[in-house]
Protein backbone atom coordinates (compact mmCIF):
# COMPACT_ATOMS: atom_id res chain seq x y z
CA UNK A 1 0.00 0.00 0.00
CA UNK A 2 1.47 3.57 -0.54
CA UNK A 3 0.98 6.56 1.51
CA UNK A 4 -1.61 8.18 -0.84
CA UNK A 5 -3.72 4.90 -0.33
CA UNK A 6 -3.10 4.53 3.55
CA UNK A 7 -4.49 7.98 3.52
CA UNK A 8 -7.60 7.98 1.97
CA UNK A 9 -8.31 4.64 3.65
CA UNK A 10 -7.81 6.95 7.23
CA UNK A 11 -9.98 9.78 5.90
CA UNK A 12 -12.85 7.79 4.65
CA UNK A 13 -13.04 6.08 7.97
CA UNK A 14 -15.62 7.34 10.17
CA UNK A 15 -14.75 9.22 13.34
CA UNK A 16 -15.25 7.14 16.05
CA UNK A 17 -15.71 7.64 19.90
CA UNK A 18 -14.40 4.88 21.82
CA UNK A 19 -14.81 4.98 25.76
CA UNK A 20 -12.50 3.06 27.86
CA UNK A 21 -13.51 1.63 31.68
CA UNK A 22 -11.64 1.42 34.90
CA UNK A 23 -7.71 0.39 34.49
CA UNK A 24 -6.39 0.66 37.93
CA UNK A 25 -2.73 0.32 37.34
CA UNK A 26 -3.38 -2.66 35.02
CA UNK A 27 -0.81 -0.79 32.24
CA UNK A 28 -0.11 -4.07 30.23
CA UNK A 29 -4.06 -4.49 29.58
CA UNK A 30 -3.97 -0.73 28.84
CA UNK A 31 -1.29 -1.20 26.33
CA UNK A 32 -2.95 -4.79 24.71
CA UNK A 33 -6.15 -2.62 24.17
CA UNK A 34 -4.38 0.35 22.51
CA UNK A 35 -2.64 -1.58 19.93
CA UNK A 36 -5.66 -3.74 18.94
CA UNK A 37 -7.85 -0.21 18.83
CA UNK A 38 -5.41 1.56 16.18
CA UNK A 39 -6.47 5.19 17.35
CA UNK A 40 -6.56 7.94 13.98
CA UNK A 41 -6.36 11.07 14.33
CA UNK A 42 -10.15 11.48 13.59
CA UNK A 43 -11.04 8.99 17.01
CA UNK A 44 -12.12 10.12 20.28
CA UNK A 45 -10.66 8.47 23.48
CA UNK A 46 -13.25 8.96 26.53
CA UNK A 47 -11.07 7.30 29.94
CA UNK A 48 -13.57 7.01 32.37
CA UNK A 49 -11.45 7.83 35.14
CA UNK A 50 -9.95 5.08 38.03
CA UNK A 51 -6.54 5.37 36.31
CA UNK A 52 -4.67 3.87 39.58
CA UNK A 53 -4.50 1.91 42.45
CA UNK A 54 -5.10 -1.66 43.35
CA UNK A 55 -2.96 -2.93 40.23
CA UNK A 56 0.57 -3.36 39.44
CA UNK A 57 1.87 -0.09 37.54
CA UNK A 58 -0.02 3.01 38.16
CA UNK A 59 2.88 5.24 37.17
CA UNK A 60 2.86 3.53 34.15
CA UNK A 61 -0.60 3.77 32.94
CA UNK A 62 -0.50 7.72 33.89
CA UNK A 63 2.41 7.73 31.57
CA UNK A 64 0.40 5.99 28.78
CA UNK A 65 -2.79 8.43 29.12
CA UNK A 66 -0.47 11.66 29.28
CA UNK A 67 1.66 10.14 26.22
CA UNK A 68 -1.45 9.50 24.64
CA UNK A 69 -3.11 12.56 24.95
CA UNK A 70 -0.68 14.50 23.67
CA UNK A 71 -1.04 12.90 20.06
CA UNK A 72 -4.69 12.06 20.00
CA UNK A 73 -8.06 13.39 21.37
CA UNK A 74 -8.30 12.54 24.69
CA UNK A 75 -11.15 13.26 27.07
CA UNK A 76 -10.01 12.02 30.46
CA UNK A 77 -12.83 11.70 33.15
CA UNK A 78 -12.58 11.93 37.17
CA UNK A 79 -12.89 8.44 38.89
CA UNK A 80 -13.23 8.32 42.80
CA UNK A 81 -9.53 7.48 43.09
CA UNK A 82 -7.99 10.52 41.68
CA UNK A 83 -10.13 12.12 43.80
CA UNK A 84 -8.92 10.16 46.95
CA UNK A 85 -5.13 10.24 45.52
CA UNK A 86 -5.39 14.14 45.69
CA UNK A 87 -6.61 13.87 48.95
CA UNK A 88 -3.93 12.29 50.23
CA UNK A 89 -1.13 14.04 48.31
CA UNK A 90 -2.48 17.19 49.95
CA UNK A 91 -3.53 16.12 53.16
CA UNK A 92 -1.66 13.75 54.79
CA UNK A 93 -4.46 12.94 57.36
CA UNK A 94 -6.00 10.84 54.07
CA UNK A 95 -3.65 8.91 53.12
CA UNK A 96 -4.11 6.24 55.53
CA UNK A 97 -7.46 5.84 54.12
CA UNK A 98 -6.30 5.85 50.30
CA UNK A 99 -3.60 3.33 50.94
CA UNK A 100 -6.15 0.74 51.93
CA UNK A 101 -8.07 1.54 49.17
CA UNK A 102 -5.64 0.41 46.68
CA UNK A 103 -3.36 3.20 47.07
CA UNK A 104 -0.28 1.20 48.20
CA UNK A 105 0.51 -0.18 45.29
CA UNK A 106 0.11 3.24 43.54
CA UNK A 107 2.81 4.24 45.81
CA UNK A 108 5.06 1.68 45.35
CA UNK A 109 4.91 1.84 41.71
CA UNK A 110 6.35 4.88 42.52
CA UNK A 111 8.97 3.75 44.64
CA UNK A 112 7.34 4.10 47.69
CA UNK A 113 7.46 7.70 48.52
CA UNK A 114 4.68 10.75 47.61
CA UNK A 115 7.91 12.79 46.79
CA UNK A 116 8.56 10.78 43.38
CA UNK A 117 5.19 11.18 41.71
CA UNK A 118 5.82 13.95 38.92
CA UNK A 119 4.09 16.98 38.81
CA UNK A 120 2.72 16.52 35.26
CA UNK A 121 0.77 13.21 36.85
CA UNK A 122 -0.72 15.73 39.65
CA UNK A 123 -1.71 18.08 36.79
CA UNK A 124 -3.25 15.45 34.98
CA UNK A 125 -5.67 14.42 37.67
CA UNK A 126 -6.68 17.63 38.10
CA UNK A 127 -7.39 18.44 34.53
CA UNK A 128 -9.48 15.47 34.57
CA UNK A 129 -13.42 16.45 33.98
CA UNK A 130 -16.47 15.30 35.74
CA UNK A 131 -18.30 13.84 32.76
CA UNK A 132 -18.59 14.55 29.16
CA UNK A 133 -21.34 14.51 26.51
CA UNK A 134 -21.79 14.13 22.96
CA UNK A 135 -25.20 14.12 20.63
CA UNK A 136 -26.39 11.23 21.51
CA UNK A 137 -24.23 9.72 24.84
CA UNK A 138 -22.94 10.63 28.14
CA UNK A 139 -19.98 9.37 30.02
CA UNK A 140 -19.68 9.75 33.94
CA UNK A 141 -16.88 7.47 36.41
CA UNK A 142 -20.20 6.24 38.64
CA UNK A 143 -23.57 6.74 38.13
CA UNK A 144 -26.21 9.68 37.30
CA UNK A 145 -29.78 10.68 38.57
CA UNK A 146 -31.69 10.62 35.47
CA UNK A 147 -34.29 14.06 36.02
CA UNK A 148 -31.45 16.79 35.64
CA UNK A 149 -28.08 17.31 33.70
CA UNK A 150 -24.92 16.32 34.81
CA UNK A 151 -23.32 19.05 35.10
CA UNK A 152 -25.63 19.98 38.07
CA UNK A 153 -25.04 16.59 39.96
CA UNK A 154 -23.82 15.68 43.08
CA UNK A 155 -19.96 14.28 43.28
CA UNK A 156 -21.31 11.16 45.34
CA UNK A 157 -23.38 10.25 42.88
CA UNK A 158 -21.06 10.77 39.68
CA UNK A 159 -17.75 9.08 41.25
CA UNK A 160 -18.75 7.11 43.61
CA UNK A 161 -22.77 5.15 43.80
CA UNK A 162 -22.17 2.23 42.76
CA UNK A 163 -24.96 0.52 40.65
CA UNK A 164 -25.58 -2.05 43.30
CA UNK A 165 -26.86 0.62 45.02
CA UNK A 166 -28.98 2.68 42.70
CA UNK A 167 -29.57 1.90 38.82
CA UNK A 168 -31.43 4.94 37.32
CA UNK A 169 -33.78 4.60 34.06
CA UNK A 170 -33.54 6.62 31.16
CA UNK A 171 -31.76 9.70 31.30
CA UNK A 172 -33.80 12.79 30.94
CA UNK A 173 -31.95 13.92 27.51
CA UNK A 174 -32.87 10.86 25.80
CA UNK A 175 -29.24 10.13 25.53
CA UNK A 176 -27.27 6.48 26.43
CA UNK A 177 -24.78 6.90 29.43
CA UNK A 178 -21.94 4.58 29.72
CA UNK A 179 -19.87 4.35 33.26
CA UNK A 180 -17.47 2.50 34.96
CA UNK A 181 -16.57 2.05 38.66
CA UNK A 182 -19.16 -0.72 39.50
CA UNK A 183 -17.02 -4.02 38.60
CA UNK A 184 -17.81 -6.89 36.88
CA UNK A 185 -16.39 -9.42 37.96
CA UNK A 186 -17.48 -12.18 35.48
CA UNK A 187 -14.95 -9.67 32.90
CA UNK A 188 -18.46 -8.68 30.65
CA UNK A 189 -20.33 -5.38 29.87
CA UNK A 190 -23.45 -4.40 32.31
CA UNK A 191 -26.03 -3.33 29.38
CA UNK A 192 -29.44 -1.98 30.05
CA UNK A 193 -29.97 -0.54 26.66
CA UNK A 194 -30.25 3.20 28.35
CA UNK A 195 -27.16 2.61 30.56
CA UNK A 196 -23.77 0.62 29.95
CA UNK A 197 -21.34 -0.51 32.75
CA UNK A 198 -18.02 -1.21 31.12
CA UNK A 199 -15.97 -1.10 34.47
CA UNK A 200 -14.97 -5.36 33.74
CA UNK A 201 -12.74 -5.85 36.62
CA UNK A 202 -9.03 -5.75 35.31
CA UNK A 203 -7.17 -5.52 38.18
CA UNK A 204 -9.39 -8.63 39.75
CA UNK A 205 -8.42 -11.21 36.30
CA UNK A 206 -11.66 -9.68 34.22
CA UNK A 207 -10.91 -7.23 31.35
CA UNK A 208 -9.91 -4.03 30.30
CA UNK A 209 -12.79 -3.12 27.75
CA UNK A 210 -12.84 -0.25 25.09
CA UNK A 211 -16.19 0.21 23.83
CA UNK A 212 -17.07 2.03 20.47
CA UNK A 213 -19.86 3.82 21.18
CA UNK A 214 -21.54 4.33 17.75
CA UNK A 215 -20.93 0.54 16.48
CA UNK A 216 -21.16 -1.23 19.87
CA UNK A 217 -18.21 -2.60 18.76
CA UNK A 218 -16.02 -3.81 21.81
CA UNK A 219 -12.39 -4.54 22.55
CA UNK A 220 -10.84 -6.12 25.68
CA UNK A 221 -7.42 -6.93 26.77
CA UNK A 222 -6.04 -9.28 30.00
CA UNK A 223 -3.67 -7.71 32.76
CA UNK A 224 -1.95 -11.11 32.99
CA UNK A 225 -2.07 -13.59 29.94
MN1 LIG B 1 -14.37 3.97 40.80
Amino acid sequence: MTDTDQHIEQTDSPPRTIAVGDIHGCAQALERLLAAIELTSQDTIVFLGDYMDRGPNSKRVLEIVIELSEQFQVIPLLGNHEIMMLDAVKESVMRDLWLQFGGQQTIESYGGDFANIPTEHLDFMQQCLPFYETEDHLFVHANYLPGSPLADQEDQVRYWTHLLDFQPGPHKSGKRVIVGHTPQTHGNILDFGHLVCIDTYCFGGGNLTAFDVSTNEIWQAKENE
